[in-house]
């Protein structure tokens, strides 16, 4: 495993950098977790032009792949991203063969490759689903950075057994832990089944996120979009502990619950406003 690569113009390009750092943590630790078995879950970061030439050479690209969505909106933006059939499990152990820096050319209908990814590896293989995910979000929060898709356990559970309406999913989401509500006051989006890796769902995908920061897939797992890892991991950390009580309850008799009055309380004291058509008072 090589920890650094000093290249022709004399550039270390090492995970000594942050953002590789950062991506190498989250994905262990989700993969500890036990939400990203084999290639599953994929992570894209929107980085600074800045905070990459700090660490790689953006003047040498090692290689260019096509996309087949053309994403003129993301001409010029840096990322980095999972590779396409790699394990979350490996990543810690060599970040470089399982990552890659990529900048979106002017065109936008292709990547070049600016670091990792060794191997002629491709980036994940949902790339259609994140960057058209990265440009409506950025449509809507400045700070936006991250798009985080894993297989997490209880919210893939949960798709089974509850009602795929989204208003109503995320209602039963609010009720399962008090802090809930605050935590995503702007509720979760859901999606129907629609094969992955494809331009499809990451069309439906994107279209959610307009309006929300979390794009649950049925019977597959999670989208979750946020401007820092903390923050993006949290959400799903939240949601998926929520969808935890909700499947330990399972049919049995409820006899007491956070009430819509409560939740209303909440908000106010909270000072988030609940997405609407989901309280009755
Ligand atoms: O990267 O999770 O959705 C593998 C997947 C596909
Ligand atoms: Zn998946």
């Amino acid at each position: 495993m090589s920890t650094s690569v000093m290249n022709s113009k004399g550039y270390i390009a090492g995970i000594e950098a942050p953002f590789i750092q950062q991506m190498s943590e989250i994905t262990h630790h989700m993969w500890s977790l036990g939400w990203d078995e084999l290639n599953g879950g994929n992570v894209s970061y929107l980085l600074e032009e800045e905070e990459v030439a700090k660490y790689i050479n953006l003047r040498e690209p090692l290689r260019t792949i096509n996309l087949t969505f053309p994403v003129t909106e993301l001409a010029g933006k840096y990322f980095i991203v999972t590779g396409s059939g790699k394990y979350f499990r490996n990543v810690i152990k060599d970040p470089e063969a399982n990552l890659g820096v990529l900048r979106v050319t002017d065109s936008g209908e292709s990547v070049e490759v600016l670091w990792g990814l060794r191997n002629d590896a491709v980036p994940t293989s949902e790339l259609a689903s994140h960057f058209m995910s990265h440009i409506e979000r950025l449509k809507v929060d400045p700070n936006h950075r991250i798009v985080l898709h894993t297989h997490a356990t209880n919210i893939i559970a949960m798709t089974f057994t509850h009602d795929l309406d989204e208003l109503k999913f995320t209602k039963a989401l609010w009720e399962m832990c008090t802090e809930c509500l605050v935590v995503f006051p702007d509720g979760v989006g859901v999606i129907p089944w629609i094969v992955p890796g494809s331009s499809e769902i990451g069309r439906a995908t994107a279209d959610k996120m307009k309006e929300y920061r979390v794009v649950i897939w049925p019977q597959h797992g999670i989208f979750v979009t946020g401007g820092t890892m903390d923050a993006t991991f949290g959400l799903v950390e939240t949601i998926e502990k929520a969808a935890i009580v909700y499947n330990l309850i399972g049919s049995r008799e409820i006899k007491q619950k956070i009430t819509d009055r409560q939740l209303a309380d909440l908000a106010a004291a909270f000072h988030v406003t609940p997405k609407a058509g989901i309280l009755e008072l």
